[in-house]
Order: C-alpha cells, then structure tokens, then sequence
C-alpha cells in the first residue's frame, strides 16, 4: 500500500455544519413546531423538544469540543421566529445571543458560517401565506438587514438560504415538510419567491459589509437514469436534474429561472452569489414509474453494491461528491462544501463515508477547482425533521434523557484530518482501513 498524506489548500475551512431547530431546543414559534404537534407528520410523534439545548446554552460546550478538535470554521443559522417573534417585533436578547455565538467562534479562531434560513419560519409568516406569498420576500429581506446588521462585526460568511430544492420539493411536492402540499404550480411559485428572496438578503449584506461572500446551499442529488436503453429514464434524470439541481444556483447566476417544466424572469437574481454552497450526500438512479406517480419523486433507488446508512437514507456513493464538485466548478466560483455526513449512530460506515469523500473533494482540489473549505454534518446528532430522531448524523452523538454527548470513533478522525489539514493512509488505516485500497492503492 502507498504510503501518503493528501493535503489540502493552505487556509481550508474546516467545520461542521448546524442549523437552529434541529439543535436549540424549545423553538415554539415556528411553523416546525405546529408541524411536530400534527399528529402524523413525523416519525412514531417525536418532537425536536430540548434538542441539543443549545438556547440552554450548551452550544458553547459543543463549540469547546469543536475548537478541540481542530476545527477552524462553523456554520450555524438564525431562527428568524427568535428574532421577530411578530410581525411587528424584534427580540433584541435573541439577537445579542446569535452575536454572542458569532463573537465566540470568532475568538476561537473559527470562522462562523452564518445561515439566515434554513427550513423553519415563524407561525406568524406562515399565516400570511409563507412562501406562497410574494410579501414574504419583502419581509425576509428587512429580518436579513436587521440580522446582518447585528452580526456583520464578527461574521462574513454568509448562506442566505439552505437547500432552496428541498425545501421545495419536500413543502410542495412530497408533502413531508409543512405546508405538506402536493402542487406543482405552487411550488414553482414558492421556488421564484426564493430566488427573489435570496437577491433581496444578498444586496442587503453587501450593502452592509462590502466584504461579505454571500451565497446558498443547494443539496446536490447526483441523478443516474437506471436503464441505458430507456430513453424515459434519461428524460426522467434531466427534469428532476434541472429542477432539483440546477434551477436555484443558474437563476442567482443568470437571472433566468428555468424549472424545466417552466422559465420565470427574475432579473435582480443576476449574478448574486460569491461562492457557490454543496451539500452532497448520496446518488439516486432514476427510473421511470409506469404506475404513475410524481416526475420530481419517481423512482428514485439506492444505487446496487452501495453501502447503505441503517435506515437505508444514504448510499455510499463518493462518485457523487466528486460529480456534485465538478458540477460547481462549472460556476466558476469559490466553492465551499457546506454539508456531507450520514446517519449512522454505531458510527461503523461514518469513518469510510467521511475519508472517501474528503478523498474526493482532495481530487477535485487537485485540479484547482476552487474549494475552500468543508463542513461535516453534523457537529452532533440532532432532530432530523420528518425522520425525528431516528437517524443519528453527529459526530458526537446525543442522549437525549440527559443531553450527554458521546463521542463516536469519527470525533477522531475528522480530527486528525482538520489538524493535519489532511488525510493520511496512517489515518485510514486506524480508522477505515477497509478505505485504504480505493484512496491509497498499492504502488
Ligand atoms: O439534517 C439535514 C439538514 O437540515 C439539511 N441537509 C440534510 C441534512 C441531513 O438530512
């Protein structure tokens, strides 16, 4: 076996990856908590409840062993229901703890990631008409000026929305997520308001801090038609590619929202991102269901001869990194991976999972593409939306009785790469070794 350490650009971020409901615990005024309260809509009635405890004020505890453990960045997000608890209100307490996190991470020497959106909104917006409403891109925009403002000394990174797809995708068309709508139409209007909302938060940083790179989150599905000779299964690949995957990151790019299935003008969009956002976990092949059913949905399968995460969630496919990377590069921007994990609490596919995407994101950094950083989800288990509890993507795990972290074997390696700003097949060895022939093959 070649002996080696790939290393990675000097100043790469390294970090994990939060966001507010799923770690803070006692969120009450958004639309999460109504949803979690509806009985059916999540799995066996779990509700996120104390989470992580992070407005308890255990985030510093979490950003201690971050710190610890070699991590030089941290992306978290604003619960905009915390922060304008009305329509016609701001809590200023709630927007001093935010800069408290902000200021910490930055004494640390961790750059913070700051997203202003990511799934939740407050009860209020919602009874409005949420997303649906054109309104709601005004709103956003003031909650994003009063947010930034705040932060702007300690923060410049910034996400404006998090995985605007699934959003989407999961609110309006597969009805997991709230409002649990199954309508095409109304989930291309929500898609536009996004798009219209993120040009909005991105004039709005810059014109509060100059420096800012601002961007967003698309979660990247690597889309493989299932049979070659089925012409419908390739047709089937390009329509939820160019909706899933494109749509969102080519209108902040062109200022042209082409959703496959319909094109909005949005021209304020145009050019409004300075890194583009990855969060890639897994591939889907895509077949076509002759039974009928959606053409967003339908059918996506496990890749064959993948390993799978316990619940069967995530294929271990990092292919698919590499492909999302190559896909980024064609924006000709900084890249950031701002999410990558899977769920796995006896943590036995994270290490191999975790080295052989970072191998492949080492490749992609080879060839100069410009990627500056990777943030593992997640720091610690958290609520998983509709799948509540039962999928575990923390580093360290939770206990939920008595918030106790636990600290899986992949606290370890993800340390020793962060610290190295590298991987090493010595690395692999101790902590994936069934890893070490694909990364280190034999010389
Ligand atoms: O937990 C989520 C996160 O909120 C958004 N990206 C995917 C993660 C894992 O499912």
């Amino acid at each position: 076996m070649s002996e080696a350490t790939f290393h990675f650009p000097r100043g790469f971020l390294w970090g994990t990856a939060t966001s507010s409901h799923q770690v803070e615990g006692n969120n009450t005024n958004n639309n999460w908590y109504v949803w979690e309260n509806t009985p059916g809509k999540i799995i066996e009635g779990q509700k996120a409840g104390l989470a992580c405890d992070w407005w308890g004020g255990r985030w510093k505890e979490d950003f201690d062993r971050a710190q610890e453990t070699g991590q030089n960045a941290h992306r978290f997000s604003i619960e905009w229901s915390r922060i304008q608890p009305k329509p016609d209100e701001w809590d200023e307490d709630a927007l001093h703890v935010y800069g408290d996190m902000a200021r910490d991470l930055a004494h640390r020497g961790m750059a913070p990631l700051v997203t202003l959106h990511h799934f939740t909104d407050p009860i209020w917006l919602t009874e409005k008409g949420g997303w649906e409403n054109p309104e709601t891109v005004n709103l956003f925009a003031a909650y994003v000026r009063k947010v930034a403002s705040a932060l702007k000394e300690y923060a410049s990174l910034w996400v404006t929305i998090n995985e605007p797809n699934v959003f989407v995708v999961s609110g309006w068309v597969e009805g997991a997520f709230p409002p649990g709508k199954h309508d095409l139409n109304l989930a291309m209007r929500v898609y536009a308001n996004l798009v219209r909302a993120h040009a909005a938060a991105y004039k709005i940083i810059h014109e509060l801090q100059p420096e800012a790179q601002v961007g967003m989150a698309i979660n990247y599905r690597s889309l493989v038609p299932a049979r070659k000779w089925m012409p419908l299964d390739g047709l089937l690949a390009n329509i939820q590619n160019q909706f899933f995957n494109n749509a969102f990151p080519a209108a902040i790019t062109t200022g042209k929202l082409d959703m496959y299935l319909k094109k909005i003008s949005i021209p304020e969009a145009a050019k409004t991102q300075d890194f583009i956002g990855v969060n890639y976990y897994s591939r889907d092949i895509v077949k076509l269901n002759l039974l009928g059913g959606n053409i967003l949905l339908d059918s996506r399968i496990a890749p064959e001869g993948a390993a799978m995460s316990p619940t069967g969630f995530i294929a271990n496919v990092p292919a698919g990194m590499y492909e999302s990377l190559q896909w980024a590069h064609g924006f000709n921007l900084p890249i950031l991976v701002t999410e990558n994990g899977i769920e796995d609490e006896p943590d036995t596919l994270r290490p191999r999972y975790t080295a052989e995407h970072l191998h492949q994101v080492w490749r992609a950094a080879n060839f100069n593409w410009r990627i500056k950083g990777y943030f593992h989800w997640s720091l610690v288990d958290n609520f998983e939306w509709e799948r509540g509890w039962t999928q575990r993507f923390g580093l360290w795990g939770l206990d939920t009785a008595t918030q106790k972290r636990i600290r899986r074997p992949s606290v370890d390696l993800y340390a020793e790469i962060c610290k190295e700003n590298g991987i090493s097949s010595e690395m692999v060895r101790k902590y994936a070794p069934e890893a070490l022939e694909t990364i280190f093959p034999p010389a």
